[in-house]
């Protein structure tokens, strides 16, 4: 088992007939490119095909719950991957874009059951971002996609298990 420092699993994450679909906001592309290379790579390695493996491009990290929400009433994931880099400037923009970014893709996860990985960096420098994009603090593109595909397994095992159980019958009659 090895669990890294984004407390992702390894040894968890099967994303063998997994659709993934990846969010990723084209606002400092230089960091979200090596962000998409790490959830890919991450994925492939886990098992996942790459034509189950779809890439959906938005201007910033503003635009990515909105997208998601799209992936998801489509029903076509079973994951999906947001990324992005919100890097603060001089400006109170980076609050605004970082914090609708995040509350709006947690969103798009609950209220559509469909788990999806936040690898939206925030930091205050570009240098930082990219220690953070294949550099000395590891790749979140990765993290995130494996995080999405854990929590997707585990879902699909919970759904599984309840089927039948006293409660869900219930729910499903009431
Ligand atoms: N989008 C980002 O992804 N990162 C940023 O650092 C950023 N900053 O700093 O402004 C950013 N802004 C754009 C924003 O996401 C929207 O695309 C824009 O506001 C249009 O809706």
């Amino acid at each position: 088992m090895k669990v890294g420092d984004g407390g992702v699993d390894d040894s968890r994450v099967d994303a063998t007939g997994m659709r993934v679909s990846i969010v990723v906001a084209r606002f400092n592309e230089i960091v979200s490119q090596r962000l998409l290379s790490g959830a890919m790579d991450a994925l492939i390695r886990h098992g996942a095909a790459e034509k189950d493996i779809s890439v959906h491009w938005v201007p910033g990290s503003f635009e990515l719950p909105f997208v998601a929400q799209e992936v998801a009433v489509s029903g076509a994931a079973d994951a999906i991957v947001c990324l992005g880099a919100v890097i603060r400037g001089e400006t109170t923009h980076y609050d605004l874009v970082a914090d609708g970014a995040a509350r709006g893709v947690a969103r798009v996860s609950l209220e559509h059951r469909v788990p999806c990985g936040f690898g939206v960096l925030t930091t205050e420098t570009l240098e930082q971002a990219m220690e953070r994009a294949g550099g000395k603090h590891g790749n979140k593109g990765a993290d995130a996609a494996l995080a999405a595909v854990e929590v997707a397994r585990l879902a699909r095992q919970i759904r599984g298990a309840t089927r039948g159980a006293p409660g869900a019958s219930r729910a499903a009659s009431d």
